[in-house]
């Protein structure tokens, strides 16, 4: 690794097929920041039980998302790229990081607000305290940048908090990271309520699109998507619908809000859905034909999170040994 770069973290749950919201949100630029900086990616399945999972269903879920991230770009020669209960360092930091992480701060997180309200028969310790684990995925590594979407905001602020606690206690310890967000695409939203962020674990199917669906189903998912009863294509903050189809489609091609409003100037919103639904499914193939390589080869699979984890182990030990020491435990 080049030892002048930048240290970059940030992972993704295995918690049901990857939509477009984590691809133009996080992955699209992970995949760039790889040809910049030492990037460490993992994919959080310790986060994905704090909801009930089915095992074989995650089990399948974590093997597709590897093969799925590889064939997106992620590039394990030049990038670190495990499974996160793979390394047991981020357990144990999460439980030392726990005692110094206040009650208060955990209750005000949004994310937990709305995770228990959707899941009110299993609102588990895990699920509130799943932040920390998240701030110590991120101190571990001494992570300078976290590549993340608007919906992460709040837990990178409390990474920040935590590790300024902590050094203010103990000396410096934790690199105080700065969350890296994408001018375009940090917050895509559903299809069917674009006032709540596209989300993979929707029980509404058509509220998202995921990164496999076949080209059929992502016109359809694109013509169906709720928009207002105007039909000029144009960005205004007020019009979430059209908006939100406006920046995937901007996140797709590159283009400005500006040339896209030209460029369907006159037309309405249904040849405009088309457009993008066409547009997103072009996109997406060349990624759905080298994941249906990826995920046959699963001693290639296994190499390469196995590699990973391994070195991902020697890193983030160094920390954790150091925060033994300060805190006090016997070695
Ligand atoms: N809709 C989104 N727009 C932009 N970025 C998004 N991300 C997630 N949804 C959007 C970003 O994707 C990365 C990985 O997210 P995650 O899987 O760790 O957790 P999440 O944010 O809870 O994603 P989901 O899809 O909503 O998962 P479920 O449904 O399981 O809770 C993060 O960087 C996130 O910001």
């Amino acid at each position: 690794m080049d030892s002048f770069a930048k240290t970059v973290f940030s992972a993704i749950q295995p918690s049901g097929t990857i939509t477009i919201g984590n691809y133009f949100g996080a992955i699209k630029n992970w995949v760039e920041l790889q040809n910049k900086h030492n990037c460490i990616f993992a994919l959080a399945d310790l986060h994905t039980i704090t909801v009930m999972q089915d095992p074989a269903k995650l089990k399948r879920n974590t093997l597709e998302a590897y093969a799925l991230l590889l064939a997106c770009g992620i590039n394990v020669e030049k990038s670190l790229f495990f499974i996160q209960s793979h390394v047991n360092t981020h357990a144990q930091l999460s439980w030392i990081l726990d005692c110094y992480t206040q009650f208060g701060e955990l209750s005000r997180m949004t994310q937990f607000k709305d995770k228990s309200k959707k899941h009110v028969d299993n609102i588990n310790c895990g699920l509130f305290s799943y932040p920390v684990l998240m701030v110590a995925d991120i101190l571990l590594y001494q992570a300078d940048m976290v590549p993340i979407g608007l919906d992460q905001k709040q837990h990178l602020e409390l990474t920040r908090t935590v590790a300024e606690r902590f050094n203010f206690l103990y000396g410096e310890t934790f690199k105080v990271p700065e969350a890296y967000i994408p001018k375009n695409g940090a917050r895509i939203m559903s299809l069917q309520d674009p006032c709540k962020k596209m989300s993979k674990s929707d029980e509404n199917l058509n509220s998202w699109v995921a990164i496999l669906d076949s080209s059929d189903n992502i016109i359809k998912k694109f013509k169906r998507a709720v928009t207002d009863s105007e039909s000029c294509v144009r960005y205004d903050e007020s019009k979430p619908g059209i908006s939100n189809l406006i920046t995937i489609y901007s996140c797709a091609t590159g283009k400005s809000f500006d040339e896209i409003e030209k460029e369907f100037d006159g037309v309405g919103y249904g040849i405009f859905k088309e457009a993008i639904g066409e547009c997103i499914a072009e996109n997406l193939s060349a990624v759905q034909h080298r994941f249906s390589e990826f995920i046959q080869d699963k001693s290639y699979l296994e190499k390469c999170y196995k590699e990973s984890a391994e070195r991902a182990l020697c890193l983030s030990d160094k920390t954790l040994k150091n925060v033994i020491e300060k805190i006090g435990f016997v070695k």
